[in-house]
């Protein structure tokens, strides 16, 4: 194909229905709880007695409340982390709920989850860890049907679904050998019973990891990526051609959609990028350990969630099965800080006009009535066309103000209170006619 016509083609690389509605809602909570809540551990050994996971005080509904404070819409609940201990009544192992002390052995904490999250108002999703340190099957094909049954018991039994999270960890089993993961058959399960649902993995179908645990996001992120790296995600064009290679392209590069990049690859998707990252240092609990600042909190959202990627921010809740009242604080202090910048747009009226320049090149004048001292300004493009902005500035009264590269499904630029009569937004390039820009003031 010749480069050109790939450029159109890459700026028609579109999300599916499940993706962009995803993207209408892109930021919600983790919550990793195991027997490593009770041993203070970060991976466990898989060899934990189940008796040791006894949240006698577990209370869902405060979950729910501290994640809806902070502004987050949907809860991700570690159902099975690496030691392969299941939160829940699994017919096909004894390492779960049913030798645990609460409830008599009758508990369920995805049950009380997902119930707490429906009676709260949102979406609940689970991660279900393909690596598993407790199964005498890892290692075997046997491991993939058992696999598989915990997938169809958790598809089955607890209501819609919105995000299915997992990822590729592969170490060791207790017999000491490795497993070869069936993702194919792990997808299509999920896609014949939860078809709304979006799947989570380092290489797609629908949302990739941003490439590292501490909540950086890049400067310029695309969904548009090389197949190369999202290959469970469909191929939605073919590549340039161009002479070269993509061989180890992996989350954890600087640069995932640039036309520098992009151009030798043999083929794109659509595949948006998750960051996430625990309000703590830990993903499970530790008493020790404090919250994040209010400020590494914001920033990561602004970069994230205002950079076009999602956000899973993760809540450890404590033995107790509550979350520790310093984290709903900040939670609280969180939500409350976005509900500040962004719970309302400026009220000054205003004009927007739009003049285009070229074929790839557009202004946006925003006219104020009075000068105006504007906080941030929020763009969005029309992503069920596609994504195509790949450079803009903005100005007041003729001077720059900011400047960026993508906007994508959301793109949020600190102004930090600049008074401006006129705002000029300069998209100065695009992949093919400008879209149409959802502007926001505030
Ligand atoms: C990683 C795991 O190894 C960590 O323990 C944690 O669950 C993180 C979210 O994903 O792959």
């Amino acid at each position: 194909m010749d480069y050109s016509s790939f450029l159109k083609a890459a700026a028609r690389v579109k999300p599916s229905a499940r993706q962009a509605e995803f993207l209408k809602n892109p930021f919600y909570a983790f919550v990793h709880f195991s027997p490593n809540t009770y041993t203070g551990r970060e991976w466990g050994l898989g060899n934990e007695d189940p008796a040791i996971f006894n949240p006698t005080e577990l209370d869902c509904d405060q979950w729910v409340e501290a994640i809806k404070s902070a502004g987050m819409t949907g809860m991700i609940l570690t159902a099975k982390h690496h030691d392969g201990f299941c939160l829940w009544q699994s017919r096909y192992t004894e390492h779960c709920m049913k030798n645990s002390p609460y409830k008599n052995g009758r508990g369920d904490v995805v049950r009380e989850a997902a119930e707490a999250c429906r009676r709260g108002g949102i979406r609940f999703g689970f991660y279900l860890s393909p690596w598993d340190r407790n199964s005498r099957y890892y290692g075997t094909d046997a491991y993939n049907d058992y696999y598989k049954n915990q997938l169809t018991e958790l598809l089955t039994g607890y209501g819609d679904i919105f995000c299915v999270w997992f990822d590729n960890a592969c170490g060791e089993g207790p017999n000491g050998k490795k497993q070869v993961y069936d993702f194919d058959g792990y997808i299509e399960l999920i896609r014949k019973y939860q078809p709304n649902a979006c799947i989570f993995n380092d290489y797609g179908p629908d949302t990739r990891w941003i490439g590292n645990e501490s909540g950086t996001a890049r400067y310029e992120e695309w969904m548009v990526v090389p197949h190369e790296l999202c290959f469970r995600a469909e191929k939605q064009t073919d590549g340039p051609l161009t002479e070269g290679s993509l061989n180890g392209i992996y989350n954890t590069w600087g640069d995932l959609g640039s036309q520098e990049l992009i151009r030798y690859s043999r083929g794109l998707a659509f595949c948006p990028s998750e960051v996430d990252m625990s309000i703590r240092p830990g993903w499970f609990y530790h008493p020790e350990e404090e919250p994040h600042s209010l400020e590494r909190l914001m920033r990561t959202y602004m970069t994230s969630v205002g950079g076009s990627a999602l956000f899973n921010l993760n809540i450890p809740p404590m033995p107790s099965g509550r979350f520790d009242p310093r984290d709903v604080q900040r939670l609280k202090e969180f939500g409350d800080a976005l509900k500040e910048a962004f719970g309302q747009e400026l009220s000054v009226p205003h004009t927007v006009a739009r003049e285009d320049v070229s074929e790839t090149q557009c202004v946006f004048r925003i006219d104020f009535a009075e000068e105006t001292a504007v906080n941030y300004i929020a763009l969005r493009e029309d992503i069920s066309q596609g994504q195509r902005v790949e450079r803009f500035v903005i100005e007041s009264d003729g001077s720059r103000l900011t400047d960026g590269t993508t906007v994508g499904n959301l793109r949020i630029c600190p102004l930090k209170g600049a008074k401006t009569r006129q705002l000029k937004l300069w998209i100065v390039a695009a992949r093919d006619h400008v879209p149409s820009l959802d502007i926001r003031l505030y």
